[in-house]
């Protein structure tokens, strides 16, 4: 049986990724803008406030996700600031942040928040570990993507086609959780 959930992001390309990943799941998106506010605090706070009060509002189970980008050498900036810094400094700013900076580990995390109006919020996890570029390359993807370069990999999200994305990214790791565990508690 196909199940609906609907995914509260403004985020169109969240969406397609999601879309993507949730095929082989058997769960079916419903994409809504709604729009939640974003507390101050972890991704995990995020996603757990923001999935609360989206199926609150919704009157049905949503999912929302919160995600960034922590960078080891910037004490894991921009981290819960991803978006802010995204508008502000772009991805140009970081690399002159990381201008001359050797140690150039960084990871993705993904917190995916799920609620119905019944019951307490769950939030599922996913990160990829990778470096930073020293330049931005190709323009697959969204925002951070032309600046991860995945382990294992030469080649930079950006450079990537979003199914080879959506093998092993933060996003299909947070989500693949919620799809099993929705499984085995619906
Ligand atoms: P929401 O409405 O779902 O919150 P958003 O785009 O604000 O959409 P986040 O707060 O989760 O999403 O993301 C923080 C920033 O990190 C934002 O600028 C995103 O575009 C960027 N980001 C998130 N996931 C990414 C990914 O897989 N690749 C590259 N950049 C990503």
């Amino acid at each position: 049986m196909v199940k609906i959930i609907k995914f509260i992001t403004s985020n169109q390309h969240k969406v397609k990724e999601a879309r993507g990943i949730f095929e082989k799941f058997g769960i079916q998106l419903e994409h809504e803008d709604l729009g939640y506010p974003e507390i101050q605090g972890t991704l995990e706070d995020v996603a757990r406030f923001g999935a609360q009060y989206a199926a609150s509002k919704i009157k049905g189970p949503v999912i929302v996700e919160d995600a960034g980008l922590f960078i080891k050498a910037l004490n894991w900036f921009p981290g819960t600031y991803s978006s802010y810094v995204q508008e502000t400094l772009t991805n140009k700013g970081i690399l002159k942040l990381m201008n001359d900076v050797e140690d150039r580990y960084a990871e993705f995390r993904s917190v995916v928040g799920y609620c119905t109006p019944k019951s307490e919020p769950e939030i599922f996890l996913g990160t990829v570990k990778g470096h930073l570029s020293y330049k931005e390359r190709g323009n697959h993807g969204f925002a951070y993507d032309p600046l991860f370069i995945p382990d294992g990999f030469n080649r930079t999200f950006g450079e990537i086609t979003r199914e080879e994305k959506n093998e092993f990214s933060h996003r299909r790791i947070s989500l693949e959780k919620f799809a099993s565990w929705l499984k085995f508690n619906e």
